[in-house]
């Protein structure tokens, strides 16, 4: 049973990444209009992944006898000045979830709720993978610069960059 200080804490966190969900979703909108099919259909992918966070959180909450809440959201930023800024923006938000994850698995431990504290664990994992892919995307995109000719292979590329292939991918 979950205590009424771990369920909001945990409801929280579910607006937060129904709010990421939402963050990618703006980002691969605004990539798809500008003709940046790559970079939108991993933003696509990634907003898919925010929401099964989400809604990992929504039963974990029922079934420990909460009830996992729908909030409002905050609108996410629809436009960025270039896809290195978005990018940027992405990382940033990621360690804001990480530093999220971290506050709820310290609430989980000073509450003495070790089944919310090993649910978490999945998290934690999923931030430290999540910030080292933002983080080995944007080195990507600081090295290509100007480069139209990098920006055209790395569109055509990203969605095979993750953490392990990021340092062979061919021609970036
Ligand atoms: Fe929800 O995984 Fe990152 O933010």
């Amino acid at each position: 049973m979950l205590s009424k200080s771990i369920e909001a804490a945990l409801n929280k966190q579910i607006r937060i990444e129904a709010e990421s969900s939402q963050a990618y979703l703006a980002m691969a909108i605004w990539a798809e209009v500008k003709g940046l099919e790559g970079i939108s259909n991993f933003m696509y992918d990634q907003s898919d992944e925010e929401r099964a966070h989400m809604l990992k959180l929504v039963k974990f909450v029922n079934e420990r006898g909460g009830h996992a809440h729908v909030s409002e959201l905050t609108a996410p930023n629809v436009t960025f000045e270039s896809y290195k800024s978005m990018f940027e923006k992405l990382l940033e938000h990621e360690i804001f979830v990480s530093e999220s994850i971290n506050d709820l698995v310290h609430i989980s431990l000073q509450e003495k709720d070790y089944a919310t504290h090993n649910f978490l664990q999945w998290y934690v994992a999923e931030q430290i993978e999540e910030e080292a892919t933002a983080r080995t995307i944007l080195d990507k995109v600081k090295m290509i610069g100007d480069d139209k000719g990098g920006l055209y292979l790395f569109d055509r590329d990203i969605q095979q960059l993750t953490v392990s292939s990021a340092a062979e991918t061919p021609g970036i």
